[in-house]
């Protein structure tokens, strides 16, 4: 069409996860490791953003920008605080959350599993433990009710491969030598969980269930062609096959990543960086959805995180209208994209880095949990409400 729509339907959407939003989330084995001394956290995660109490204003706020979508997650250790002992409360909290966004005309993108898990499975064995499926299984037909009336899209774990590595940094001392990778049974216990996650999904009509990739735009450099592959089939091919057949794969991208033939060069002298390190370069997400696209083989792609860490809010602005138009031209060449989520709705937890770094489209006062709508969020949803990129 030449004018730079997204075609009807296209998902508009911002991302959360509820560790990093929600507060309190006390059963969870990072707030254990949060407050274990000398351990890698800036600091812990403490109220959060107090999303748990504050969702329906978190979303009511998203809806007035003119998105169509909230992808949000579930806190498995809210639901099942000890094995197999459910949380009733905890289970209609996030029904009214998906009956709340849909009185909002938001569709709702449920997240089961997003880093973080209970202390118990952590405790026995994580998703190595012997019945990791068998419990990831569990908790899928336990949640059933809250995504079985409305909710179109569920994302069974979020970035596996992240996951994976950052088990590295919790635990120091065990990471092998060089770039951590994912090991072999970890990635293929990933791959059992998701599975049989789908599975139980399967149960529910007209569900879509998939689970989403950490991508990173690789760009070899020089005669690197080869170790491009090798780089990219480790750390995220593996879990990118896995996601051939399912009804979707989510991407989720922020930068590149320049790879030379013995591996991965630093950020260019010069190239503006964001606040953790990250070269600012929005237009990865159009390498990552064609990679994406090839190596799963056609299966529909949701860009469900995709953003930058700035103090900086005109950069951030930059960076939307720069992303979209590049995720444009690759739905162009014929990728089947079926929407976009901003990384992220609100200033959050960032993990081992804490407060500091700045995702959000709205900010987030520390000490009143006061929200403020940030300009890039009025360009991103001006986007969204047209279906068109600025000029
Ligand atoms: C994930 C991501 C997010 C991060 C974001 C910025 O696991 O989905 O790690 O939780 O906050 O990628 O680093």
């Amino acid at each position: 069409d030449g004018g730079g729509a997204f075609p009807e339907g296209f998902l508009w959407g911002a991302s959360s996860a509820a560790h990093q939003i929600e507060g309190g989330n006390v059963a969870s084995d990072f707030w254990e490791l949060e407050h274990t001394p000398g351990g890698p956290f800036a600091e812990p995660s403490g109220d959060a953003c107090d999303s748990y109490h504050r969702w329906r204003e978190d979303v009511g706020l998203l809806a007035d920008l003119g998105l169509t979508s909230y992808r949000f997650s579930l806190d498995w250790s809210r639901i099942e605080p000890e094995e197999g002992a459910f949380s009733r409360a905890a289970l209609d909290h996030y029904r009214r959350m998906v009956e709340g966004c849909l009185q909002r005309g938001v569709s709702p993108v449920v997240t089961l599993q997003h880093i973080t898990v209970p202390r118990w499975f952590r405790r026995s064995g994580w998703w190595t433990g012997p019945e990791a499926a068998d419990r990831f299984a569990r908790f899928t037909e336990a949640v059933l009710p809250v995504v079985s009336e409305g909710v179109g899209w569920v994302c069974t774990i979020n970035e596996p491969n992240f996951a994976a590595t950052l088990e590295y940094d919790l635990a120091p001392g065990s990471a092998p030598p060089g770039p951590a990778v994912p090991a072999p049974e970890t990635v293929e216990a990933f791959v059992t969980a998701h599975r049989r996650s789908v599975e139980v999904l399967r149960s529910v009509p007209g569900l879509s269930a998939g689970w989403t990739v950490c991508a990173v735009d690789y760009q070899p450099v020089g005669d690197a062609g080869k170790a491009v592959d090798e780089w990219a089939r480790l750390r995220q091919d593996v879990f990118l096959e896995a996601a051939r057949g399912d009804d979707f794969v989510g991407v989720q991208v922020y930068t590149r990543e320049l790879i030379g033939p013995d591996g991965r060069l630093p950020v260019p002298d010069g190239a503006e960086t964001t606040q953790i390190g990250w070269e600012y370069y929005p237009e990865a997400v159009a390498g990552a959805v064609r990679h994406a696209a090839e190596i799963t083989g056609g299966t529909p792609i949701m860009v469900t995180e995709n953003g930058v860490a700035t103090a900086d809010d005109t950069r951030r602005a930059e960076y939307v209208t720069r992303a979209l138009r590049a995720l444009r031209s690759v739905m162009d060449e014929g990728a089947d994209v079926r929407g976009y989520f901003h990384w992220s709705l609100l200033d959050n937890f960032e993990w081992l880095l804490g407060y500091a770094p700045a995702f959000g489209l709205i900010a987030v006062d520390r000490s009143t949990f006061r929200r403020t709508v940030k300009p890039s969020a009025r360009v991103y949803g001006d986007i969204a409400r047209t279906g068109h990129l600025p000029d």
